[in-house]
């Protein structure tokens, strides 16, 4: 099994309680639509409950011809201020999938789309149920899997949706729920040739663990 060098994993990113407060705040306060969409004339159902969420004026091909674009609620800004003071890096918008037990699935897919420019890069949170994610290259036999637990934080670095794609499959042995964050940036048309990534300022998730320790240990100064 491939290991991916364009995946970043940061666990823990929220420990066990804020994890379930986050979760369960979601699943309530989300107000879930239908699945079933309908999209030039036909029908379909997508194996899963999705919400999309942007700052005013961004517009995304696939989630306007499924989804209606709303607005960021306090729980979904305050999780981006984090990531990105962690990540150092802006996102407009974050796509909410609701994997409500293991027969909700993505299928294969890599995230593209022109409106996320020529360097996507994509940052995913986990919370509830642990998934696999699978990700197979698109020109090589290369696959691989990493195991997406509660408070985990997923980088994709712009280059990993050029050359993979990835999945989250059907497991049946689980019966809970999992919410899924995919916090993107879109980027006006004129601007998506010109978005230029800068490796340079992104903290990698080795610093980030160094980062928090230290954070760790001023809290508990603090707090004797
Ligand atoms: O649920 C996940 O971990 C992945 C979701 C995903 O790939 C997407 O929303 O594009
Ligand atoms: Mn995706």
């Amino acid at each position: 099994m491939a290991r991916c060098p364009e995946l970043e994993i940061i666990e823990d990113f929220y420990d066990a309680v804020e994890c379930e407060r986050i979760y369960r705040r979601l699943l309530h306060e989300q107000n879930w639509p239908d699945n079933r969409y309908a999209v030039a004339g036909r029908q379909f159902t997508l194996p899963r409950l999705q919400t999309w969420h942007a700052d005013p004026g961004i517009r995304y091909s696939y989630s306007n011809n499924l989804l209606q674009t709303r607005s960021w609620t306090p729980l979904l800004s305050e999780i981006r201020t984090q990531i990105e003071s962690t990540l150092n890096f802006s996102f407009n918008s974050v796509l909410v999938n609701l994997y409500r037990n293991g027969n909700d699935y993505v299928g294969w897919h890599s995230d593209n789309e022109p409106e996320l420019g020529e360097q996507p890069f994509i940052a995913s949170l986990t919370f509830g149920a642990e998934r696999q994610f699978e990700f197979r290259h698109k020109k090589s036999s290369e696959n691989g899997r990493v195991l997406l637990r509660s408070g985990a934080l997923l980088i994709m670095q712009p280059t990993f949706q050029h050359h993979w794609l990835h999945s989250v499959p059907i497991d049946q042995n689980v019966m809970e729920g999992r919410i899924n964050l995919t916090f993107r940036k879109v980027v006006p048309a004129n601007q998506a040739k010109c978005l230029i990534f800068d490796n340079s300022k992104h903290v990698s998730a080795t610093t980030y663990r160094f980062w928090l320790k230290r954070r760790d240990r001023q809290k508990n100064l603090r707090a004797h």
